[in-house]
């Protein structure tokens, strides 16, 4: 999955892609790399965000949703259900929602109406405030359990489950220690049977792991590490920015790993 942030403030890519016809190239671009799908979100979520309203998140992704249309697999990370209705009418098949189904009660409705696939994302706390001091007794243990929760929730709204898949949410409320447990256990995650989906591509954590203890961001080489570390481990869909890169080294990891 190729990240494609149409924002002026994203944490590793913000204002490269808000121009439209950026980001339709730069999506383009990832799906001749070998991206199965491209994720196009409208509101940063990164440590520190406020968000923005519907209105603005549409006029920033609709462009670009029209420009690939029918053309390029697309999904949209998006919490707003108007925003994620307008998405799915323009093609969108799966919504990326990082607050799963917490954020707005109409958008699982809309999930479940237009019977595209979405993805449930933990995250501890809200963007704003996430990052201050998280903690956990057993951060796998309450992550898998949010997660069932959630698809509980899902199903009960009327989601096939067939149609859901989970993530962990790399850095959404968490330590760099708790985002790379969480890597180390996903089999703790898979066993929740429905595929994870792993976002690592440039967060923080990687940065921080190789010393800076003020990194914002981490390098592709990094990203690229912690990518094979989750497919090794049971990731199906891996959320990157650095497509070309990515693809190269799990295509070697999948050929060694048989
Ligand atoms: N990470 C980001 C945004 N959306 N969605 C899922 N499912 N999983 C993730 O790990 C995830 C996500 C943050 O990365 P990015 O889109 O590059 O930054 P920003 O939120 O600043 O736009």
């Amino acid at each position: 999955m190729g990240v494609v942030n149409v924002t002026p403030d994203s944490f590793s890519d913000g204002g490269v892609n808000l121009d439209p016809a950026d980001a339709i190239a730069s999506a383009r671009r990832m799906a001749a790399e070998g991206a199965a799908i491209v994720d196009v979100g409208g509101e940063s979520t990164r440590p520190g965000s406020a968000g923005v309203g519907a209105e603005e998140e549409l006029r920033r992704v609709v462009p670009v949703l029209e420009g690939l249309a029918g053309e390029v697999p697309v999904s949209i990370d998006t919490s707003k259900a108007e925003v994620a209705r307008r998405a799915l009418a323009l093609g969108a098949e799966l919504v990326n929602d990082v607050t799963a189904l917490r954020g707005d009660p109409e958008l699982a409705g809309v999930v479940g109406d237009s019977g595209g696939y979405l993805c449930l994302m933990h995250m501890r706390g809200e963007p704003r405030t996430m990052q201050a001091d998280p903690r956990y007794d057993d951060v796998v243990a309450e992550v898998a359990a949010f997660l069932e929760e959630r698809l509980a929730f899902a199903v009960a709204a009327g989601i096939e489950e067939e149609r859901v898949c989970l993530d962990p949410g790399i850095g959404f409320g968490k330590t760099v220690e708790h985002n790379f447990e969480l890597i180390r256990r996903l089999d703790e995650l898979t066993a929740l049977g429905r595929p994870v989906l792993v976002g690592f591509s440039r967060k923080s954590s990687l940065g921080r792991l190789l010393g800076d203890p003020e990194a914002t961001t981490g390098s592709i080489a990094a990203s690229v590490g912690a990518a094979v570390a989750a497919y090794e481990r049971g990731a199906t869909i891996l959320r990157v920015h650095d497509v070309r890169e990515h693809v190269e080294a799990l295509t070697a990891a999948a050929a060694a790993l048989g």
